[in-house]
């Protein structure tokens, strides 16, 4: 097992240790630049959040209304909008997550419009998709203030489109130069925002981008845990890949396995990951290869077999307590987890997935520990499926972020 080499941010060790749980929540905000309360205000009365952090190039401030005045809070539901409408939004989070500053307690959205890890097109336009349908609102309404950076989506755009004249095959795989760019800025954005206290919530794009978002993510929490949630295991190597699509490939580069330290992620993406940081939920499509690396590394897997035989409740029970209390989780949610019927417009589905109401007990029981880190919510395809499924695929997409963030029935 190699440790990390270097670390993405330059996190100073007073930093990391002030957003370590161990210490008094009260210790921790100062660590983080926030805007100070009259700028926020300002910034709350023209309905947008401000960036907090000073990165040239992407130190746009979206233009997105992201959180309306107090009592102006829009109502997203499926259910009867006429109850809610005058319902003000939470002043802050359902839960206590113990490793995000409050005060305000904010959400920075990552968008990741790439598509270059898989061959279907199209998934790039799932982040998009998703704030278009409100996204950014709900979240506001259930507490938190959130971010949303539209000019870093065109810029990672940018990046995923720079090397697609010459970016060749590598060995098996398709698209090397592209995503590993991508999946570098990204890991550097969402490292920025853990160091500065925030949640990341990254909207996909195909699973690729967890190569970076594990990447941020550790380089801020070492001992971070991941739960990841999909019909696949999406560990194949460079050797064992049949299909030489790198989203089914992230995780093998995260745990550094044989054949993944290649250039051009091995400038960048270092092996971070301990196989038993990782567990599965969902599985039910692995590849022989995927199996033989599963077992002997002895990760945990729960499949779509053993939520049959236990429920979900127990096996949520079961993932809690492999990973630990008090430990950062990063939650990495593949909409293709969920049974066809429930999210059909994805690029790989496989029948025999989650119900609707299992995918999002899994978000539930994960936002109740109040250990959340950072979501990713991926492989939402908006140009797959005729126009009803396209919606309802979105509508799980934002259903799930929500969950995560707080959301409960009652
Ligand atoms: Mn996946």
């Amino acid at each position: 097992m190699r440790l990390p080499r270097t670390s993405l941010s330059s996190v100073t060790a007073a930093a990391r240790q002030a957003i370590h749980p161990r210490l008094p929540q009260a210790s921790r905000p100062q660590a983080f630049e926030r805007v100070s309360s009259s700028a926020q205000t300002r910034h709350l009365a023209r309905g947008v959040t401000a960036q907090a952090r000073a990165r040239p190039s992407t130190a746009a401030v979206s233009s997105v209304p992201l959180r309306a005045a107090a009592g102006q809070v829009r109502t997203h539901t499926t259910r009867d909008a006429h109850y809610l409408k005058d319902l003000p939004g939470q002043s802050s989070p359902t839960f206590e997550y113990k490793f995000i500053a409050d005060d305000p307690s904010t959400v920075s959205v990552v968008g990741y419009p790439f598509s270059g890890g898989q061959p279907r097109p199209g998934v790039d336009e799932g982040p998009e998709a998703l704030v278009e349908a409100g996204l950014l609102d709900q979240i506001a309404a259930l507490g938190w203030v959130v971010e949303f950076n539209k000019a870093a989506i065109a810029e990672v755009r940018e990046l995923a489109m720079a090397d697609s004249e010459t970016d060749a095959d590598v060995g098996k795989l398709h698209r090397p130069r592209a995503v590993s760019a991508v999946n570098q800025r990204v890991a550097q954005d969402v490292s920025d925002i853990i160091e500065r206290g925030a949640m990341p919530l990254t909207l996909g794009g195909d699973h690729s981008l967890a190569m970076g978002t594990v990447s941020g993510v550790k380089s801020q929490y070492p001992d971070a845990a991941v739960i990841w949630v999909d019909a696949h295991a999406d560990i194949n190597t460079p050797i064992t890949t049949d299909s030489g699509n790198l989203h089914g490939c992230p995780l093998s580069f995260l745990l550094g396995l044989e054949g993944t330290d290649i250039p051009p992620f091995n400038v960048w993406l270092e092996p971070c990951l301990r196989p038993e940081d990782l567990v599965y939920i969902g599985l039910r499509d692995i590849d022989a290869g995927e199996k033989m690396i599963l077992k002997s590394l002895g990760i945990k897997v729960f499949t779509m077999h053993d939520v049959d035989k236990h429920g979900i409740g127990r096996v949520m029970e079961m993932v809690l307590a492999h990973v630990g209390a008090n430990r950062p989780i990063h939650l990495s949610f593949d909409v293709d987890a969920l049974d066809p019927t429930v999210a059909p417009s994805t690029g790989t589905p496989v029948r025999g997935g989650l119900t609707f109401r299992e995918g999002h007990y899994i978000t539930e029981a994960i936002a109740e520990t109040g250990n959340l880190v950072a979501i990713d919510i991926v492989e939402v395809n908006p140009t797959l499926e005729d126009g009803a499924s396209v919606q309802q695929t979105i509508a799980v997409g934002c259903s799930l972020a929500r969950c995560a963030l707080g959301e409960t029935l009652l």
